[in-house]
């Protein structure tokens, strides 16, 4: 019964997460004090292959334009997201990158906007990420 609660709650969620990042990419704002609408969803990864296990989402004011240009980087995953990631879904229009150690150092898998399986080289091993 627990259980199913906490499933559904994930599922609100997730949807109002992907129903923001409409109005935000259509008419983005610097404007503080409404931040349900301000971020948007780049990327959001996860803990197994396909897709499975825990998530991480990486959000920002803005998505990802057409440059080859780095568009969002985050220099260290939060402390109980380092060396888990396997699998990954880009939003926005963004690709994601993954390094092997902090500060975008080490091996590199990427940029792919979706990923079901990182590799068994990088499977469980990025430390860094950058969005393009
Ligand atoms: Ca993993
Ligand atoms: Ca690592």
């Amino acid at each position: 019964m627990r259980l199913r609660s906490m499933m559904a709650a994930t599922a609100l969620a997730g949807a109002a997460a992907f129903g923001a990042v409409a109005p935000a990419e259509a008419a983005p704002s610097t404007a503080s004090g409404n931040v349900g609408v301000q971020y948007v969803v780049n990327a959001v990864f996860y803990e197994h292959r396909n897709y499975g296990g825990s998530t991480l989402t990486s959000a920002g004011d803005y998505g990802c334009d057409t440059n080859s240009d780095v568009d969002w980087q985050r220099s260290s995953m939060p402390s109980a997201w380092n060396d888990e990631v396997s699998s990954w879904h880009g939003f926005s229009n963004c690709q994601a990158r993954i390094y092997e150690f902090t500060n975008f150092a080490g091996a590199s898998y990427g940029a792919y906007t979706n990923s079901n399986y990182v590799g068994d080289a990088m499977n469980d091993e990025a430390s860094s990420y950058k969005h393009y």
